[in-house]
Parts: C-alpha cells; structure tokens; sequence
C-alpha cells in the first residue's frame, strides 16, 4: 500500500479537517498518476509554467509571490515548554501561545482549497537511521517538490503503519502575508506549524524543519547528529573512496563542492555526490560515524551555476524539475544570471516582467531554485541510498570570509575541532531574508536551525566525539579569502578538489602540514598549485594565517559564546584560552 493505515495519521487529518475547512482531501500516494495529474491542475491554475519540452521534459516554472523568496528566520520559533532549552540562538514561544495565536491564523485556512496529505519518508527505506513524516499542505507546489525531495509513496506508508510514529507537519500559504506568517516547531510533539510561506525552507517541512530542527532535537536524545552537511565519496587514483562532510552556510557552496567535477589536471580523482545539504550521522559499531543523506532530491541555488561551475548539476536540472523565480526565455527556457550563455531578447524577469533595456535588471532572483531528483545527478553515489549511510573519515567546516580564515586547516583533535565549528563566521547570503554580506558567527552553519539550545549543541558534539573510537579528522575550509583589492585569491569550484587531495592526504597520514597557532596548515611549498594561474604570491596569502586578525576575532567569539551562560561547554572555553595563548 502507498498509504498509511495507521489511525494515529486519520484521526491527525480529520482533526486538522475540523480546524482548517477543506473543501476536499486528498491522499497522496506518490504515484507518476498522481503527479501527471496534479501538475496539469497547476498549469491550468497558472501555479506552474510548462518549459520546453524539448529542451527541460516534464520541468516547469514557478513563480512565487514577490515577498515569499526565502527562509525568514525572524518569523521562525521553537516552541518548547522551557524556554531556556530553545536557547539564544532560536526565537521562543510557549506551545500554549503558538497554539493560540497560529491556530487563529489556520482556522478555516483551506476553505475552497485542497488539502493534500503527503506521508514520506526521510532516509533510504529500511534504514536505521531514517525516520518518518507526514506533511498536510494546501500547496500543490509543495506536494510537487516534496515528491522530488523526499521518499513518498510505499516506502512511508510501510515507516509509518510499522511504527506508528510520525513527524506532523502542518502547512497553509495562508494569505501569503509576511505579518502573517510563522514557522513554528514544538520538538516536544515532534510537530511543526507553518503558514504564510510556500517558499522550500518554510514549506517543504521534511527539509529544514524536520530533517533539521526537529531532527537535532531528537538526535540529541537519541546520540547522533543532524547537520546542515553535504555528503561526498573522493576516489583516489588507486580507486578507494574516502566519504566527507562538510558544512557551509546557505548559498555559499554546499552543492557545487557535492558534485564537484574535477578538472582534468586531477586526473584520478573523482567526487560521488551522496548528499547536498543535510547529513545524519550516527556512531556506528565499528567506532566510526556512519552518514546517511535524509533526502532524494536537490533544492539547489540556481545564479551562478553553469557548465564550468557545476556541470553535474546543470546535467541534473535537464528533466523532471521545478525553477522557482528564475527568469523565462522566449522559447520556453530556465535564465538566470550566470548561465553559459548571454540572456536571450525577450526574456521575461522572475516576476514574469519584461527586461528593461538598462543593463542592471536581474532576470531571476539571487535566491532562484531548481528542485531536481538526486537519481538524475551524474556523480551520483552508487551509496546514496545505503541503508547503512557511508563511513565519515573527514568533516569540514567552511564559512564566507574575506579575510581571517586560510584556504584550509585541520584540527588539533576533536574537541578543538567541535571548538572551529563552534567559532566558524561567515557572511549572509540571500537564501534568508535580511541585509546580505553580514558577517556573523554561524557555528556548523547551523545557527538557523539547530532546533534547541546551541549550548548544549556544543556539549553533545563533544559527548558524540568521545564515543568514536575512529573519529573523523575535522578541518575548516574558506572558498572566499580576497587580496587587499578585494579580488577572490583563490579559483574555487572544480579546482576545490586540490584541498580535497590534501585533506585525503592528512586522514591518510600521507599530506605535510605546518602547525600554526590555529592547527595544521598546508606547507605553501608542497601545496600543489600548478596550473593553477594564481597571481604571485596566493599561495601564501591564501595559506597565512594572521595573529593579529586572529586576535581580533577572538572577542567576536567571545560575546558569542557568552549569550549560552552555563550551557556552554568548559572544554570549549579551554578551547578558546587555548587558542588565545598560542596566539599571544
Ligand atoms: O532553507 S532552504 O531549504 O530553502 C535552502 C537553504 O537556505 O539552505
Ligand atoms: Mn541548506
């Protein structure tokens, strides 16, 4: 059966009937039917754009409503009964006042509409490490890019009736309103709320809210970790494939590094991508950390990606996918910025307006996306759907720096590690709504959605670590360190994979490195640079690493760390003193 029989999910849907008004219900069971027949609904709606069929089969456009673009963290809360547990870095609400005040904005939210019950499955089916959602939406966008992103159908159905135990997720546009829109998560009923947004992070529940912030929660009780990590194999020139995580902010490269092409120069490498954007990890047996990637699809940025770029994932989008607010060519095709080719005449902008003439009008939105299947991305990982997950040997940690941070370092051991992810900065990005280019401490790029009180986030980073025997080697990458003329010093993209090798090199024991005040550095005359055109003297602008710059990030951290008073972890904060001294 591709629906849950389980009475626990009818009785959920017929209360949620009673509160939301409905004018029909609809089971999804994930089927090619289903999905053929909801999408010609949207088309006649005007909810998508069919594209050319010739050129993008069964893919369409969609545009949203101009002020829903991208997450909204000020309009996202953790609702649990303490408020210290959701800590400084979420915004809190009693269960009882969300309940109050968000229920107001649900009643009768879905009159005239469908509403659609989407069961699915987070994680390869049959695996430990996977666990189970339902998602009630009025959005068939949602339903359409939940279909992508996530395991519907018989593989759910069967989690759900054998467990009986489910995430809820409640969704509704609403009226699309930025005053009425909230995004709600009570990790004690495993429950989310959200309305007012259609926008993924907001309404594609499995993803951010439960694979995340719900999900971390509970990983904390349970001991493992969700992260905000892409997951991928390297193999090396004599075959091996050593797995890695890594964590980077939204928009600052998790995918292009996921699905990494290496350029020719690196011959013999190769980048299996298992995930893009979310990892669950767990100690296994064997005394390692064993990942799965809890989704099925890519909900990628599309500016900027093109054939040098991200070739896999421009091979990825070809077919079966969904653009949202990118613009439209005359012949029916996906533009946006930074796209191989110069932007057609006559294309339209992502609001589906016509280009002025002046040269400065944006085609799609910085935060445009593509929503592909993962089965269609061409590296993908023979592994990506291992019940078992892959064995970590390295995370890496990366923020948006212009300055301070080198190209990349390691870690002194696990705890000074948990310490660099702790400390990582990184500039904002257009993936959340607010000023862009801000730079601000993000630990594990997980400050938006660590879904209780970093401090003891901290804490149970540290408690995971002393559980491995093998623990993976942590290291902090920057893409983004710039020369004093504020140019990028360093390629980036495919050429990424000259840090990969090096990192490969350290978990082998094989790479040299030079100890720094900060950890191990690459020695700048055995970084293999060749061929790589930097300008003189790159290598070690990108490898420095500064006391002074050093220096004045520390009370950066310092006022950070201060805000978990005592959740936060004294390792760390002997992590901190500790750096502070070698760098005096
Ligand atoms: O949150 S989204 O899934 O919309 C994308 C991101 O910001 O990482
Ligand atoms: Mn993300």
């Amino acid at each position: 059966m591709s629906i849950p029989k389980h009475p626990a999910v009818s009785e959920w849907v017929s209360e949620v009937e009673r509160l939301t008004e409905p004018s029909s219900v609809h089971w999804c069971d994930g089927s090619d039917a289903e999905s053929e027949k909801l999408t010609s609904q949207m088309v006649d709606a005007g909810t998508l754009i069919k594209l050319n069929p010739k050129k993008y089969p069964s893919s369409y456009l969609h545009r949203s409503s101009p002020t829903d673009v991208s997450r909204t963290e000020h309009l996202t809360f953790v609702c649990c009964a303490n408020k210290e547990d959701a800590g400084p870095n979420n915004n809190w609400m009693s269960p009882a006042e969300a309940k109050e005040k968000v229920g107001r904005l649900f009643r009768g939210a879905m009159r005239g509409r469908t509403l659609y019950v989407i069961p699915y499955l987070m994680g390869p089916a049959g695996s430990p490490h996977s666990k189970a959602g339902v998602e009630i939406t009025d959005s068939p966008y949602v339903v359409a890019n939940m279909r992508i992103m996530t395991r519907m159908g018989r593989a759910a159905a069967e989690a759900i009736d054998a467990g009986g135990s489910f995430c809820r997720g409640l969704h509704s546009l609403g009226d699309l309103s930025p005053d009425r829109r909230y995004i709600l998560h009570f990790p004690e009923e495993e429950t989310i709320w959200s309305v007012g947004s259609g926008y993924g992070g907001n309404a594609l529940l499995g993803k951010k809210c439960f694979a995340l912030r719900i999900a971390s929660w509970l990983a904390r009780q349970e001991g493992w970790l969700a992260e905000h990590m892409l997951i991928l194999g390297l193999e090396d020139p004599s075959g091996e494939v050593t797995y890695m995580a890594a964590a980077f902010p939204s928009a600052c490269g998790k995918t292009n590094l996921a699905m990494l092409a290496p350029p020719l120069e690196s011959r013999g490498y190769k980048v299996w991508t298992v995930g893009d954007d979310i990892a669950w990890m767990r100690p296994g047996p064997d005394g390692r950390l064993w990942a799965v990637n809890p989704e099925s699809g890519f909900f990628g940025v599309a500016p900027g990606t093109n054939l040098k770029t991200n070739p896999n994932a421009m091979r990825t989008v070809q077919k079966n996918s969904i653009f949202t607010n990118v613009g439209l060519t005359p012949d029916g095709c996906p533009w946006w910025e930074g796209m191989d080719d110069p932007m057609p005449a006559g294309t339209l902008d992502w609001q589906g307006r016509t280009i002025s003439g002046n040269g400065d009008a944006q085609a799609a939105h910085p935060n445009a996306r593509y929503t592909a299947p993962i089965r269609q991305c061409p590296s993908l990982s023979p592994r990506w759907d291992d019940p078992q997950g892959v064995p970590i040997s390295a995370i890496l940690f990366g923020g948006r720096r212009a300055r301070v941070a080198p190209l990349v370092y390691q870690s002194r051991s696990w705890p000074h590690g948990v310490y660099v992810g702790a400390s990582m900065a990184s500039e904002t990005t257009a993936a959340a709504t607010g000023k862009v280019g801000v730079t601000r401490v993000d630990p594990m790029a997980m400050l938006p959605f660590c879904g209780y009180n970093m401090g003891d986030y901290f804490a149970h980073w540290l408690s995971v670590g002393a559980r491995l025997s093998n623990p993976p080697k942590i290291f902090h990458v920057n893409w983004f360190r710039r020369d004093s003329d504020g140019n990028f010093l360093w390629p980036g993209f495919g050429k990424n994979v000259r840090v990969l090798s090096w990192i490969l090199g350290r978990v082998k024991g094989k790479a040299k490195a030079c100890e720094t005040p900060i950890g191990w550095v690459p020695d700048p005359k055995d970084f293999n640079a060749d061929g790589l055109d930097l300008s003189p003297g790159a290598v070690d602008a990108l490898l420095a690493v500064r006391r002074n710059e050093w220096s004045a990030d520390l009370p950066i951290q310092e006022e950070f760390f201060k805000k978990f008073g005592d959740r936060f972890p004294a390792d760390l904060r002997d992590e901190h003193r500790a750096l502070a001294s070698r760098l005096a």
